[in-house]
């Protein structure tokens, strides 16, 4: 809104101009972003531990965890006002993409929400029904995958990565796709957050990507030399991911080790769920499997060690299950497997950036 209110006066003063640029607004949406998630982390923290919203500790956990008890949860919450604030500001407002992605964050935020308030008040790791969860999660994503099919002009052909001639028409199995993209992104995530800034580390980096990936996708004359396809409007979807990436590292300013508080499911979920509603837009959902490896990983791990478990009547392929616990339980000081799972990250990013030459 701002940009609109500023840019009436560029005539009068011209160098209002830069207001136009996208380049330009996702820049100042990240550091506003930045700014308010660091002063709302600053004044909500101390009265989240003062309202005792602590987390509560597994029993079978590894065993270092049991200090973590208590530790403030739901920081997702001044995560999700920091990127909607941004977001308000420096957006084009007629720019439907980017109200189908606030929408769907803010409602995978709002069940992550639900359940980390029932863990807290139940103190127990018990929140919502997995299924409930789940439904709701599907009901939401299929919704979204509905508008999006329905929106002018939206392609239902799905593109690959390296094979720039492969784009089958999935017609309304691409509301399917949606589905399963961002109900599985914003799991992945979800399971992935059980280590002090091991969550938050790869989302910053693959909204990182994703800014890349909506300004070229947004931009017709790249993205046909590119050979990638063009998305009328979603180079807006850029200024989205830089309020992802100034908000995150906001947070991860007091989730980093030892960590004064937790995004709670309140995050994984919102933010995940974000992710994958910019990949299907962005049309590289096959992409975000690259650029979301890690997260990719972490959930294979957990669906390897339970498969595993079950067949083999109680034997385990990892120590415990996300893989992050397994290094854990090896020996590895925390810190040292989440900057380690950091660098993987940023490695399949850097790959994932390559795909775009080599098609
Ligand atoms: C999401 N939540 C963390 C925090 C965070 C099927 C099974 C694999 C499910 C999985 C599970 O319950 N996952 C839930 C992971 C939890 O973090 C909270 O949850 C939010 C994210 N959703 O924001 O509020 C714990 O993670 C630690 N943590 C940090 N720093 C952070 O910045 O230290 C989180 C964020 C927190 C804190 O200890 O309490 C979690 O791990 O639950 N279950 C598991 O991941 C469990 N694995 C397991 O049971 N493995 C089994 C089988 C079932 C696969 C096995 O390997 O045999 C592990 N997690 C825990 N204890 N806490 C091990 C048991």
């Amino acid at each position: 809104m701002l940009y609109k209110l500023i840019y009436m006066f560029h005539t009068d003063y011209s160098f209002l101009n830069v207001f136009r640029y996208i380049t330009f607004r996702t820049i100042y949406a990240t550091l506003t972003a930045l700014l308010i998630s660091l002063l709302l982390g600053y004044w909500i923290i101390p009265r989240l531990r003062r309202l005792q919203i602590g987390q509560y500790i597994r029993e079978n956990g590894p065993p270092n965890h049991k200090d973590k008890v208590g530790t403030p949860t739901m920081g997702g919450f001044f995560i999700l006002i920091s990127i909607l604030i941004s977001a308000i500001l420096w957006v084009e407002p007629k720019n439907l993409y980017i109200w189908l992605v606030l929408l769907v964050t803010l409602l995978f935020g709002a069940i992550g929400f639900l359940d980390d308030y029932l863990k807290v008040i139940r103190k127990s790791s018990k929140g919502l029904r997995a299924w409930s969860k789940f439904s709701m999660q599907a009901g939401i994503a299929a919704l979204a995958g509905i508008i999006l099919y329905n929106h002018t002009g939206f392609d239902s052909r799905l593109s690959f990565p390296f094979f720039k001639n492969f784009l089958p028409d999935l017609g309304m199995g691409y509301i399917i796709l949606v589905v399963l993209v961002v109900v599985g992104a914003s799991n992945a995530v979800n399971l992935t957050d059980g280590l002090d800034g091991l969550a938050i580390g790869p989302i910053i980096i693959a909204f990182l990507s994703f800014l890349v990936f909506s300004y070229l996708a947004g931009h017709i004359k790249i993205a046909q030399y590119l050979q990638i396809p063009y998305v009328s409007g979603a180079g807006e979807l850029s200024v989205i991911c830089g309020a992802v990436v100034g908000a995150g590292m906001g947070f991860l300013w007091y989730n980093t080790y030892p960590a004064q508080v937790f995004m709670g499911d309140a995050g994984s979920l919102s933010l995940g769920a974000a992710l994958g509603m910019i990949a299907v837009i962005c049309k590289q959902e096959i992409t975000l499997i690259l650029v979301g490896g890690l997260f990719v990983v972490e959930a294979m791990s957990v669906i390897l060690q339970i498969s595993y478990f079950k067949i083999t009547g109680g034997k385990r392929v990892f120590r415990m299950a996300p893989i992050h616990h397994h290094f854990e339980l090896k020996g590895w000081p925390e810190p040292k497997v989440t900057i380690r799972f950091w660098i993987i990250a940023i490695m399949l990013a850097l790959l994932s950036m390559s795909t775009l030459k080599l098609r």
